[in-house]
Formats: C-alpha cells, structure tokens, sequence
C-alpha cells in the first residue's frame, strides 16, 4: 500500500486506529500594538475552496467585507505527494509566486518539518505565516480586522463569547473533526466510535434548530460558520467518501434547511464550489479511494427556500 504519510495527517494521541489530527503550527495574532497589526492590503489568505477550515475564512471575509483589505489566492484542489500548489489559471500565487504553498511555510520556518495545510493568514510586512489554525483567523478576521471591513457584522458578540466558544468546542471533535475521524479511521471500532458520536451531536444540533432560526437565535454567528461548513460537504462527500451513513443531512427536518438559509445569506453561496469540493475529496485520498472516482452530486436543491424566518 502507498504511504499515507501525505494523505492521512498523523498527530500525537493513542495509537488505537483513531485518526489524530495534528495541531496547527504558527499560532500569532494580529493586535493594534503588534508586530502584526490590523492594516489595509497587508494580509494575504491562501486557501482551498475544497476545505472546510479554510471555507470558514472565506466566509468571514465575504460577510464582513474584507475583501478590498485581505487579498486571497486559491491553490488547486487536487493535492499530492507535494501537497497543496499553485497549477496555473485559476491557481496562482499573484503575491510570491510560489509553485507550492509549502515555500510559505518554508519562508517562515526553514528548519521546520510541516504539515503544509490551508488556511494560512499571510504577512506582506515580514514575508512570513502569522497563522494557519482556521478558527484563530475567523476570529481575528470578525474581530481585530473589523474596522478594515466595509460592512463589518457581529459573528462574535461579546455578551455571548462564552457560549460561542462553548458551543464551537462542544461540536468540534464529534462533527467538525468527526467526518474525518470516520474517514481515516484504521479500524471498525474507531470507525464505528467516530460515526456513532457524530450522529449523536448531528441529533441533539437538529433538535436545537428547530426551535432557532441559527444556532443562537435569529443571529448568524460563528458558530453557525463553523458547523454549516460541515454541513454543506456531507452529503455530497462525507456521507459517501467517509462512510459517514447512518443518515443524510437532507434527512433533518432542521439541520437541512438550516443548511440551506445559511447557504442562501448574501454572499455565502459563491464561497462554495462543489465540483471542487468533491474533486479534493475523492481525487485526494487514494487509501479511502485508490481509483479516484469522483462520486455524482446527489439531487440536492441548495435553493429551496429554507422557511425558517418565522423562527427566533
Ligand atoms: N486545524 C487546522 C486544519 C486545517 C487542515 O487540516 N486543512 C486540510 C485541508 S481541508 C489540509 O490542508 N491538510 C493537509 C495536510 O494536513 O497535510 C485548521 O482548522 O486550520
């Protein structure tokens, strides 16, 4: 079998056939009394529009406006033994240059042995990573970059941060990282413990939806960007591609339509690219699917109403 050293990221934690993901490398924050400080044309994100994590950055973007302020190059889907790189057209690096994201990572540590993954908050100032953990740059981009925004909303309220972060935390390892845990588990057990602890939470969230318009009333706030990237990739990918099926989003009386109000707000719909999405998916993972077949997109219509006004 080909190695899974570039397919399947391998963390610290027990060695019982459950996926571990690793934790992300460059960690610093932009602040106003620096190094990093929040200034027009001064950050660059490179993302994968294939990827959850970094599909939250380009949301956060698009809703606060920061698209005039935060430049953002897209890498190609497909990633290899080389990983993420820029292949040409649609996939340049206009800022550096680079042929592959890993010269970003090398630009910021040389000595260092990467994970290269997407996203990846860039600094033009110092010509180095500031940071590449995906819920730190949705924070920093609705919060420390807001007065760069041309229409900055609040996904962070600060009467509600704790029960955000709370909510976040509770639905990160069973349905954020829980669709991979299924997926790269090596065993049945750990498969069977992954898909049994992400329905659980896929449930309780349904039940939550139904009497809320988004995870915390009528406001669409991070929390909301942080699950709803999930969802929208489960039927389509996680479902098929990560055996991921006890149920299909579009089973949930809330969950589904929910996806779908979400998927609807202005300027989110254009952040999802589901040929891409499900090109990255089954074109990326040869051990989960070593001929690469590229799974049709299920019947699914992104643009029914969601109904879900009416809910506070
Ligand atoms: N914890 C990271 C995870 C990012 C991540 O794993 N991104 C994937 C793409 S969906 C990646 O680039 N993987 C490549 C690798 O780990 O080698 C975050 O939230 O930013």
């Amino acid at each position: 079998m080909a190695s899974t050293n570039w397919e399947i990221p391998k963390g610290p934690g027990k060695d019982d056939g459950s996926f571990n993901r690793p934790p992300s490398r460059f960690r610093e924050w932009i602040t106003t009394d620096g190094p990093y400080t929040p200034e027009a044309g001064r950050y660059h994100l490179y993302v994968a529009r294939a990827c959850p994590w970094a599909h939250r950055t380009m949301i956060a973007r698009e809703l606060m406006g920061l698209q005039d302020a935060i430049s953002i190059s897209y890498v190609d889907p497909i990633r290899d033994k080389r990983s993420w790189a820029f292949t040409g057209g649609a996939y340049v690096d206009p800022l550096n240059g680079f042929e592959f994201l890993e010269q970003a990572y090398l630009a910021s540590d040389p000595d260092g042995r990467h994970r290269v993954s997407v996203p990846v908050l860039w600094d033009r100032k110092h010509g180095r990573i500031v940071n590449n953990e995906s819920s730190e740059i949705l924070r920093m981009l609705s919060t420390v970059l807001a007065p760069l925004a041309k229409h900055p909303v609040e996904l962070y309220p600060a009467e509600r941060a704790s029960e955000i972060d709370a909510l976040s935390e509770s639905f990160y390892e069973p349905v954020n990282n829980g669709v991979y845990k299924a997926g790269f588990a090596q065993n049945q057990r750990a498969y069977e413990r992954a898909v049994r602890e992400l329905f659980a939470k896929l449930d309780e969230l349904d039940a939550r939806l139904a009497i809320s318009r988004f995870l915390f009333g009528d406001r669409l706030l991070e929390s909301d960007i942080r699950l709803f990237t999930t969802l929208v990739r489960f039927d389509a990918v996680y479902q098929i591609h990560f055996k991921c099926s006890v149920r299909k989003l579009a089973e949930y009386p809330n969950l589904w339509p929910y996806c779908r109000d979400i998927y609807q707000w202005p300027g989110v719909k254009g952040t999802v690219d589901f040929e891409e999405i499900r090109r990255h998916y089954y074109g990326t993972h040869p051990t989960v699917n070593p001929l690469g077949i590229v799974a049709v997109m299920p019947e699914l219509d992104f643009d029914a109403p969601p109904g879900r006004e009416h809910l506070g």
